[in-house]
Order: structure tokens, then sequence, then C-alpha cells
């Protein structure tokens, strides 16, 4: 065995099925052993959409998602995609080539000091130095990957050290990562905090959405009866069909969902991660707060929990309902706002205009989308749209980044989801700017032969910022730009377009993209006048009212 086969086996070892990745020549020894391996090489075109499917992979999986590039400027263009499992919280694992070690045949061609880089975007990068240390690199990485609080790890193979003999070291055998469970005074200090709670509200966020937590805690929301609310990257975390759901913050403040989170006097934040977008801001005189997590808050000027929950959140959220199960009569005291504010929310969802409206726009990828159809967002306005008015009821059904909130990775994240649930309807939702930042990858989609429908939302500008820029009082500049075609472009790519022409014409344009199977590109002009008329005007005229 030479150092690449070894990291091929070491990979197997891990369960490993797939890279995605775009190879450059100091890869050469490494694609020649994963060639003769069972483990697929997905192929993309530019690799940061790599690291966005491998991201995509380890959030959907929990197990790391694997890709892999050349040095310099392939390993560079990794960077992003570090970024956003970092703030993420995604386990994966980047491989990266590099020139010789021993010695230096290029001189310094393409070299750049890609452990560096990596080191703030990471929890762990090395160079690997030699075969003999493989083994033990590999199990540490894909254990520091997955361990909470999960993200990227970036291991570095030169190519001298690929191709140096290794004999046939034993692997280390991978064994489940066990959190333990939060301690019994803990757990009764919890418990008496929310036994004597008037009006108790549950928030989950981030970490409410890793893939092995959906059953116990959709069970403790059944068992307390407490009203609950989501982040964005929480939503989703349990079943939103349940008479239990309050909203999702997805703005800070003021939100039809903050006149909830007001007047509790007990938020208890399960899995809340401050990467996100504050989904309320605790000040000197707000709720009391109690953090459930498998690690505790980092302290920020507006989250401060005043008592903590830790340990693994599952088996910790079962014990703390053994104590409450029965006894919260005032469980319930906040559901009588919920039909206001859920009815607030959707408002007007069904309005004949076109272009269409965000919230049109919404209910329609709804209707069509089945209980288990998962919606991945790239980033922009509708993504605001998507978090306040799309209801979830199966877990891990609306991906989005509201962490580092990159454009971009709406393509690459679908076609994941589409590669690990071929039997379910996976829809990409992107504007029309963070589409044509990764629009390449359409052909990777189709090569791969998966069934996916790109929603593409035409306003031809880089709409959130404009919406900002008008909501900040500067004029209209520099964020306006022409579009190709889209139903030319898909067919360019060999596959199927359609453009919306009429306010009704979505939901039939998006049932028929997804009859037809393959991948499919639905474009449809969006009006952002009703960014400032509901989220400026409508919420400061209801903060008014709810001020007299
Ligand atoms: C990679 C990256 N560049 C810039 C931004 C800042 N940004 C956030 S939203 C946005 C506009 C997105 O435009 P588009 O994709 O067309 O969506 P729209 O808001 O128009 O619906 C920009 C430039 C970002 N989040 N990520
Ligand atoms: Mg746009």
């Amino acid at each position: 065995m030479n150092g690449a086969e070894l990291l091929v086996a070491a990979l197997k070892n891990e369960g490993v099925k797939q890279i995605f990745g775009l190879p450059g020549e100091e890869n050469l020894v490494m694609v020649e052993a994963l060639r003769r391996s069972s483990i697929k090489l997905v192929v993309t075109r530019h690799e940061q959409a790599a690291a966005f499917m491998a991201a995509t992979h380890g959030r959907l999986t929990g197990e790391p998602g694997v890709c892999l590039t050349t040095l310099g400027p392939g390993a560079l263009n990794l960077t992003t995609g570090a970024a956003h499992a970092l703030l993420g919280a995604m386990p994966m694992i980047m491989i990266t080539g590099q020139k010789g070690v021993l010695s230096r045949k290029q001189a310094r061609f393409q070299v750049v000091d890609v452990v560096s880089t990596m080191t703030p975007l990471t929890k762990m990068a090395h160079q690997i130095v030699s075969p003999t240390t493989i083994p033990a690199l590999v199990r540490e990485a894909f254990r520091v990957a997955q361990q909470e609080r999960p993200g990227p790890v970036h291991l570095e193979l030169p190519e001298d050290i690929a191709a140096e003999p290794a004999g046939e070291p034993p692997l280390i055998q991978p064994h489940p990562i066990e959190v333990p469970v939060a301690q019994t005074a803990a757990l009764d200090r919890a418990a008496a905090l929310i036994l004597k709670a008037e009006r108790p509200l549950i928030m989950l966020g981030a970490a409410a959405s890793r893939p092995c937590l959906a059953d116990a805690l959709s069970d403790f929301i059944k068992r307390v009866e407490i009203p609950f609310f989501n982040t964005q990257m929480g939503k989703g975390s349990v079943s939103g069909g349940s008479g239990l759901y309050m909203g999702t913050a997805a703005l800070s403040e003021r939100d039809y969902v903050h006149d909830a989170i007001d007047r509790a006097d007990l938020i208890i934040a399960i899995g809340h991660d401050t990467v996100e977008k504050p989904p309320f801001l605790m000040g000197p005189n707000g709720p009391t707060v109690l953090h459930v997590g498998y690690l505790p808050a980092t302290v920020e000027e507006v989250y401060f929990p005043h008592t903590e929950l830790i340990g693994d959140v599952g088996p910790s959220l079962t014990l703390l309902a053994q104590r409450l199960e029965g006894k919260l009569p005032k469980a319930g005291t906040l559901l009588s706002l919920r039909a206001e504010i859920l009815a607030r929310i959707t408002a007007r969802a069904n309005e004949s205009r076109y272009p269409l409206t965000p919230q049109r726009v919404v209910h329609d990828v709804r209707q069509v989308m089945p209980e288990d159809g998962i919606v991945c967002l790239d980033n922009g306005m509708y993504k605001i749209w998507f978090a306040r008015n799309y209801r979830t009821r199966v877990a891990n059904t609306l991906l989005l980044d509201n962490a580092l909130a990159t454009m971009g990775a709406g393509l690459p994240s679908a076609m994941t989801a589409a590669m690990l649930h071929p039997g379910r309807r996976v829809l990409a939702v992107c504007g029309d700017g963070g589409f044509m930042m990764n629009s390449q990858e359409l052909e990777t989609a189709s090569r791969l032969g998966l069934n996916l429908v790109v929603l593409v939302l035409q306003d031809d500008a880089f709409g959130m910022i404009r919406w900002k820029q008008a909501a900040d009082g500067f004029p209209d500049f520099g964020m306006t730009f022409g579009n190709p075609d889209f139903v030319t472009y898909a067919r360019a790519y060999h596959m199927k377009g359609s453009r919306v022409e009429t306010a009704d014409g979505l939901a039939p344009a998006l049932e028929a993209a997804f009859t037809g199977g393959g991948v499919h590109v639905v474009s449809v002009p969006v009006d952002y006048a009703e960014n400032s008329r509901v989220l400026i005007d409508e919420l400061q005229a209801h903060a008014k009212e709810r001020r007299g």
C-alpha cells in the first residue's frame, strides 16, 4: 500500500461511501486509489460546491461528508464551504493535495500555506507528513468532526507522502460517540424552574436539528405540552403540525412571534447556537432563560442564559419530561396568542398578483411539497419569508444557512439531499443572484441522474441588499443586474426549464417539473414590494398597536 491507498482504506473504515471533489495533478495517486476502491468520486464543477455538498451530507446524516481538492487554488475554493460547515456545525472532512514535502521539484509553484489558511475555519487542520500517521490521524479527524459541536476538519496529503510505501498498518476502529447525560442536580433545578413558570415557552435552536434528536425532542414537546417557537435553523426539528407551534423567529424583534416571546416569563432554549442571527434580544428585564444544550452557551450581549442543562439533549429531555409530565397546569398559557400570530403570518398567502408575492411563492411551494419533501434554500430575501411562513411537519425538511448565510449553497445542498433521499421530492430555492454563483452544478446534478427541481426567484437584483439599502434610506444603487433566459439556460444544460407566466402558474409548473423527473429549472418573477409593506410598515404599525 502507498500513503493514498492507506488513506482511502482508512476512509472506508470510517464508512465513507462517496467523496465530492475536483482533483488536480497532486491528487492523482489518491484518485487512482479511489478508482480501485468502493468509494465513489463525485466530481463537481467547482470546489465550493463539493464542500457545500459534503457539509450537507454531514448535516443530514450526522456522519462527516468528505471532499477532495488539489493544492493552492483548489484548496482555497473550499474556504467558504469550510466556514459554512464551521458556523453551521456540520461534520465534514476536507482533503487537499500539496506539492511534495520531502523534495521541491517545482519550487513554490501553486504553493500556499493551506493548513494555516484552514486553521481558523476548521476544528482541526493537519498536514500528513508520513503514511504511518494516517490511521490515527483519520480516526482523530472523524472523531473531532463528529463530536459536539460538529464541524469541519482539514487534512493535507502531499503528493510524495501519497506515493510513499506505507506497508499494511492496522486501522483504528471507530466507536459510537456517547455524550454524557445532564446531572441529576441540574435536571432537578431545571424542573423546579419550569414547574414555577407562569408563561413558559420553548425555543428550538440550530442544534435541535441534529438528525439523531428528532424523536426524543418531539416526544418531550408532546409530554410537557409547552408551546414552542424555533430559530431559522431550528425549524423542522419537531412536527410543526402540532398544535403547539407558535412561529419562527426570522427577525430578532417585533415580529408577530415576539408577541409571545415578549410575554414569556421563562424561555427554555433547546440547542440554541449564537451563530444564528438572534431570534430575540435578551435584556436586563426579559424572561428567565434556561439553556438546554450539548454544550454550554457562549455568553453574548444578547444571550446570557440564567441557568443551563448541559448534556446529551435527547436523553436529558426524557429525564426532564419525567419530572414534569402532568404537573404543568400553566404550560399552555401563551397558547391563547397562537391563532392570532399564525393568522397574521399567513395573511394574503393566496393573493393573485403577478409578479408573485413572496408569501404566495411559499404557499404554493408548500402545496406541491409532500410532508417529507425537502426544501433547500440559498441565501436571499426569500429566506426570511420561507423561515416565517413555511410550515414543516417532518424533521430536517427545510435546510437553510442562518449562520454563515452564504449565497451559492442552495443548489449543492439540494443535490446532496436528492442523493441521500432519492424517493423524496427535493426543491432548491434560489435567488437569481445566488443561483448564478453555482449554477454550473446543474451539469453535475444531471450527470448524477438526480431528480431535483430548482426554483429561481427572479427580481433581476440582489433583492435583499436592495431592500436593506432602501430601508436604511439610501438611494437605489448598484444592486440590479441582467439575467440569462433561465429556460434557455436550462436547455443549454440538456434539461427542462419553464417560466411561470401567471399568478396561478407556480404550483402547476412545480408539479409538472416533479412529475417529469430529472433536473428541472423553474423561474418565477417575484415582487419584493411586500418586503417593506409587511416587514417594515405592518410590523411597525403592530408594535404601535401593542404599545398603545
Ligand atoms: C457569498 C455571499 N455574497 C454576498 C452576500 C450578501 N448578500 C446576502 S443576500 C444577497 C442578495 C441575494 O440576491 P439573490 O440571490 O438574487 O436573492 P434575492 O434577495 O434577490 O431574493 C447578498 C448579496 C452573501 N450572503 N453571500
Ligand atoms: Mg434576486
